[in-house]
């Protein structure tokens, strides 16, 4: 029988710094969702990747003294990284960068262009740098950015406009009868108010800076990130010009997204496939955001917690057991690391550990290893059974609802209830007397029929930890099932083998205390050289600055440290002499404006004539240029 598609997606994370426990929490979700999925018959396409254009990843690179291109390569590399240690089974990774996604977004433009949806106009607004955002005079209230609270700036450019508003009545319609497409409930809402406010036609274009996706045919314009970020859902399917896949997975059955996106992903990308003539995908699924005590986590504010220091210390399965469990999908949760270990030590070592443990050492104990049939009495340990049985079914319904946290606290009531049947049944007891002996092998029969039940029930949130425990059961000759979960009495003569703990016993206050201690110094604060002297008005107005335009740039032939340039200023073209070679390469100025002390007395620097000056900041390790978008010649005063 052909199987069903289903198509996941995570957003595609901005690689301006590592990830941090947040967006593990997302692909976290998505990777149980396309295991679950996989596991229950479906043909899966799980898509993740990186978001690499934009003024904010081009600012990061400048502040690390190197190129976009050579930072993202760095932190994508470090990304996959962590994906691979996660166990994460994404089935493609798309970056943005990429050629094949570059090329398909410029066609997705092209179309959008000639049916009439894209026009070229002037762009006035309130700019938030660090969510590349553009804001409206009644969004950006108090001149703050809706979305992160930090100041906007008025930002003004030619540009090309995405005719958004065109799509207000269809998007008003899409929210008002399909209450599938949004969720969770609360953020349906605040999209309709929102379209019903009135769409303004999109700004889709930017010309201050060049990290981006060139439109087509104007090439001092690139495409604005969230337009380039939000067409990867269908350019890694191929479309349009390999549409195989994307005739094979789209329409995407989940977008899920964190609720900070929702508007994006609602708003902006239904219009855009309505542009396209596509259809929508079936859901958008926003979720809460994990908060430390002091607020929102985000890598610009520093307040991050690393997940790679978390899983070298309890494990992958630990990490993803916890986030899956912990929080409840679509509310924000807090993490701290009490509330991380309690959860750890309860579930995993107490109860599942000590059910693994227990189970496994009885059998080699008391059957010599072997799991025994059951014993011959009818009727008996049958609340266990249909426990066991009818939990598959409950995991189902709360999976649909991507109720990650109720799904699994279905599998620990199984987990608890047979850790509960061992101490009703006292199977020590039992195998003090050989006249027990049958009643013994079915106690130990039905503990292993119902971990057993429980090693496929948690393979798509624990992966490895369901091989662990299907290797101690002597199951490690068949992948899991789901089918297996509505079997009970399979088990019989598997070589038992107990291993170590799976999830070892923490003592939290000592760990607490160890975490505490690992925690990273403040960063000193940085010392800053005196202001010098005052000096009166006529000094300074002797000095002349000047817009210039870095024509080529290379090295001083006889000088590591210097870099030789050739600047244009309006009418002239002059060499320059700048010490920053140990913070750029040549080729990374090329092309840049920077400003120049132009009155300066030429100097002759290891046998090179320097005419001028270029400023840079200094923070005492490296240099930064000054820029800015002015025409080169003008001056700077
Ligand atoms: O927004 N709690 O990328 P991004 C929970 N590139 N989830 C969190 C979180 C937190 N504290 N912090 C981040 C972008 N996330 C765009 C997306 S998609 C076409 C473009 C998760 O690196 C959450 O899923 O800022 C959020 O939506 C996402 O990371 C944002 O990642």
């Amino acid at each position: 029988m052909e199987k069903k598609q289903y198509y996941i997606t995570t957003p595609i994370y901005y690689p301006s710094s590592n990830l941090h426990i947040g967006h593990t929490y997302c692909t976290v979700m998505a990777d149980a969702m396309a295991r679950f999925k996989r596991l229950t018959g479906y043909d899966v396409m799980f898509l993740t990747g990186t978001d690499e254009h934009g003024q904010k990843i081009q600012k990061v690179a400048t502040e690390h003294g190197t190129t976009p291109q050579a930072y993202v390569d760095g932190v994508v590399a470090g990304i996959k990284e962590l994906w691979k240690t996660m166990e994460i089974s994404y089935d493609d990774f798309i970056r943005t960068t990429e050629e094949r996604h570059v090329k398909r977004v410029q066609e997705l433009f092209r179309k959008m262009y000639e049916k009439g949806d894209i026009y070229k106009g002037e762009y006035e607004g309130w700019y938030c740098t660090p969510c590349e955002a553009f804001w409206t005079e009644t969004q950006a209230v108090d001149g703050k950015c809706p979305d992160c609270g930090r100041p906007v700036e008025k930002a003004k450019e030619e540009a090309y406009f995405f005719r958004l508003s065109n799509y207000q009545d269809r998007l008003i319609e899409l929210f008002e009868t399909n209450p599938e497409f949004l969720q969770p409930e609360s953020r349906r809402n605040e999209m309709l108010s929102f379209a019903r406010q009135g769409l303004e036609d999109l700004c889709i274009s930017r010309s201050s800076f060049d990290w981006g996706i060139p439109v087509p045919l104007d090439e001092k314009h690139v495409i604005y990130v969230w337009l380039d970020a939000l067409s990867n859902y269908i350019t890694a399917l191929g479309y349009p010009d390999e549409p195989e896949k994307y005739n094979h997975y789209w329409p995407a059955d989940v977008h899920l997204v964190g609720k900070e996106i929702v508007r994006f992903h609602s708003i902006i990308w239904p219009a855009m496939l309505m542009s396209l003539d596509l259809p929508l995908p079936k859901k958008v699924l926003g979720h809460g955001w994990i908060l430390l005590e002091g607020g929102k986590m985000s890598k610009s504010r520093g307040n991050i917690v690393d997940p790679v220091k978390l899983i070298e210390r309890y494990g992958v399965d630990a990490l993803k057991y916890f986030l899956l469990r912990e929080y409840t999908f679509g509310q924000d949760g807090l993490f701290t690391n009490e509330v991380m270990l309690t959860r750890m030590n309860s579930d995993l070592a107490n109860d599942l550990g000590n059910l693994v443990s227990r189970t496994t050492s009885m059998i080699e104990k008391y059957n010599g290893g072997i799991v025994p049939a059951a014993g011959k009495e009818e009727g008996t340990d049958s609340e266990l059974k249909q426990l066991a049985l009818g939990t598959a079914a409950k995991v189902e319904a709360h999976m649909d609802k991507f109720s990650f946290s109720l799904a699994l606290e279905e599998i620990w009531t199984l987990i608890r209830r047979t850790n509960k049947y061992i101490d009703e049944t006292s199977p020590w007891l039992l195998a003090k007397d050989e006249a027990n002996k049958e009643r013994l092998n079915t106690v130990l029969h039905n503990l292993a029929e119902s971990l057993r039940i429980v090693s496929v029930l948690i393979q798509p949130f624990m992966h490895s930890t369901s091989t662990e425990i299907r290797k101690q059961l002597g199951l490690w000759f068949a992948d899991p099932e789901w089918a297996d979960t509505q079997e009970f009495d399979v088990m019989e003569g598997e070589q038992v083998k107990k291993g170590n703990a799976i999830f070892p016993r923490m003592d939290i206050e000592k760990e607490l205390a160890e975490l505490e201690a690992m925690k990273e110094p403040e960063a000193p604060q940085r010392e800053y050289p005196p202001i010098k002297d005052l000096i009166d008005y006529e000094d300074f107005a002797k000095l002349d600055f000047r817009v210039g335009l870095v024509q080529s740039c290379e090295k001083h032939p006889k000088a590591d440290k210097l870099l030789v340039f050739q600047i244009k200023m309006g009418n002239e073209v002059r060499q320059i002499l700048s010490g920053v070679a140990d913070c750029y390469k040549p080729e990374d100025l090329i092309g840049k404006k920077v400003i120049v002390v132009a009155n300066l007395k030429p100097r002759m620097l290891r046998g090179l004539e320097s005419k001028g000056m270029l400023l840079f900041a200094d923070n005492g390790e490296r240099f930064e240029y000054l820029t800015t978008s002015a025409p080169d010649g003008e001056i700077v005063s």
